[in-house]
């Protein structure tokens, strides 16, 4: 299969390119594409080395799938021009997410909607993504009614920037280096905590708040459950976590919510509080799958459940995600 990988040169593409080949995804030939003055760069895929082309050399090869990393902006002029060719696009950014014709995509949950017709796909955000898929079996149990959550998010949702900047200040504060480092956030990030994500918008949320609160709906096929959100980023690198408190329809059974959550695909339970097992980043780092523990019921409301979920924000939250989509597609023989 000839796959394009657009933004391959970021820390999504990146991972883009290693989940592909760790998956042994069945690609032919690879079409690694990033900005002008990166083309004729070669990258290695598998060992092979392969020239970085621009985007009107990569629609003209014709490849099965284009999987974008790239930013909305870039995906909003180039998704477009790719779909009218025939390529379908998996696009990581914010672009199409939203958008009422174009699916939102998290395979172990709604991929039943993908049709051949459908040319631009889009990956949902990071903290939505390991989000959904832990409420999903316990929504389809229980029926969630309001979901209340504090996200904890690497910086590596940010970029390389934001690692550069963390690392820089952490260098300079234990090893006394003054070198300069690149500032991706207003404020310093070592040995701080910042309670914003992307911008605030009108109604005193930030962007990333609002995209937990309408993805969540969409992915999820309910436009009745209610979510709302605080996003924060910390000084990790692993992934992100979420204290995720849920209110159901119905009341549960705590050994049922283990049994459903321990059987859930693409879900780990790690839940054994007496020898100190929960999920965090640091065991997260470098997994595809979304990690659940501290499972107890909220004491102050009937039918109410607290958790807490981890996942590596760049794998099961970016690239991992947009591969199995691709996986499903190619499966299901919804390409070309
Ligand atoms: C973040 N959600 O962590 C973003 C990345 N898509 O900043």
């Amino acid at each position: 299969m000839k796959v394009a990988v657009v933004g391959a040169t970021g820390l999504v593409g990146t991972k883009m390119l290693q989940v592909l080949a760790e998956r042994n995804f069945p690609v032919t030939e690879l079409l690694p594409v990033a900005s002008e003055r990166s083309v004729g760069k070669e990258i290695v895929f598998k060992g092979n080395k392969f020239k970085v082309v621009s985007m009107d050399d990569a629609i003209a090869a014709k490849p099965h799938i284009a999987i974008f990393s790239a930013g909305g902006n870039t995906s909003l002029e180039w998704a477009p021009k790719f779909a009218e060719a025939g390529i379908t696009v998996v696009d990581n950014s914010s672009a199409w997410r939203m958008d009422k014709d174009k699916p939102l995509i998290v395979p172990e949950i709604n991929a039943d909607l993908l049709t051949r017709n459908d040319k631009i796909i889009a990956n949902p955000n990071c903290s939505t993504i390991q989000m959904v898929v832990a409420l999903n079996p316990l929504h389809q149990k229980y029926g969630i009614k309001r979901v209340v959550v504090s996200t904890y998010q690497s910086v590596t949702g940010t970029g390389v920037k934001a690692v550069d900047q963390l690392n820089g200040e952490r260098a300079k504060a234990v090893k006394g280096e003054t070198t300069e480092y690149p500032m991706a956030y207003k404020y310093p990030i070592d040995l701080n905590v910042i309670p914003q994500i992307d911008v605030f918008l009108d109604n005193g949320y930030t962007k990333e708040e609002m995209k937990m609160v309408n993805e969540t709906k969409k992915i999820m096929r309910d436009d009745s459950i209610r979510v709302t959100a605080t996003t924060v980023r910390i000084p990790v690198v692993g992934g992100h976590s979420e204290s995720v408190n849920i209110e159901f329809s119905s009341d549960f059974d705590l050994q049922e919510v283990r049994d459903l959550l321990a059987n859930a695909p693409g879900v780990v339970l790690v839940d054994d509080t007496a020898n100190a097992l929960y999920p965090m980043p640091k065991d997260a780092h470098e997994r595809d799958e979304v990690f659940v523990g501290r499972l107890r019921r909220d004491e102050t409301q009937p039918n109410t459940l607290n958790m807490w979920i981890v996942s590596d924000n760049l794998r099961k939250g970016a690239a991992t995600n947009a591969v199995q989509i691709a996986e499903y597609l190619a499966e299901k023989g919804l390409l070309g």
